[in-house]
């Protein structure tokens, strides 16, 4: 069964350089590539992304951190990868979210640390199953941003809106 699911390089696997590093290991899984960017978090994005995790008291650590304001560097690195059994197989790649409870192997196991302050800092973040990659991917991209048709789509016309376009 094809699916979609987001990833994340995370502020901390941009500082360490592993970008090369992590899409080395993904390609493994012969998965298509459909939507890549780099971006800066917004804190409404970020508290958007984890609110699941509202609750927990390492939220306004969990935050800062994915906005890069742990690592000094301020974006991430998101992509849409594709095909069978996308979810399984780049969770598997990546690991379990406890960096020391992950694979060795894994990309957790392998660059992942635990902060003094108790945040995981995991590198990557891969969705969890198909409705939450289905709700990450509608946060993180616009449709016109990923080349395939993964979700219904609707034309608005949007009036008013200010753009900015080259000069
Ligand atoms: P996941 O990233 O493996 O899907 P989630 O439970 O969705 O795990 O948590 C999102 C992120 O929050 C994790 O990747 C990790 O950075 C952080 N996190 C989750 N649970 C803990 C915890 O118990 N302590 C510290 N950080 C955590
Ligand atoms: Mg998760």
């Amino acid at each position: 069964m094809n699916q979609a699911t987001l990833i994340l390089i995370k502020p901390d696997g941009l500082k360490k350089s592993l970008t090369g590093n992590i899409l080395t290991r993904l390609s493994e899984t012969k998965l298509e590539i459909v939507a890549a960017k780099v971006m800066r978090v917004s804190r409404q994005l970020a508290e958007e992304h984890y609110r699941h995790l509202k609750d927990k008291p390492f939220f306004e650590e969990l935050i800062k951190y994915i906005q890069g304001e742990l690592h000094n560097r301020r974006k991430v690195m998101a992509l849409v990868y594709w095909g069978e059994e996308a979810i399984k197989k780049c969770r598997e790649l990546a690991g379990a979210t406890n960096p020391e409870e992950a694979e060795p192997t894994s990309i957790r196991g392998a660059y992942g640390r635990i902060t003094t302050t108790g945040v995981y800092e995991n590198v990557i973040h891969v969705s969890s199953d198909e409705k939450e990659a289905e709700r990450e991917i509608k946060l993180w991209f616009r449709p016109d941003e990923i080349i395939v048709s993964l979700y219904p789509t609707k034309e608005t016309t949007v009036k008013e809106q200010i753009v900015r376009v080259w000069a």
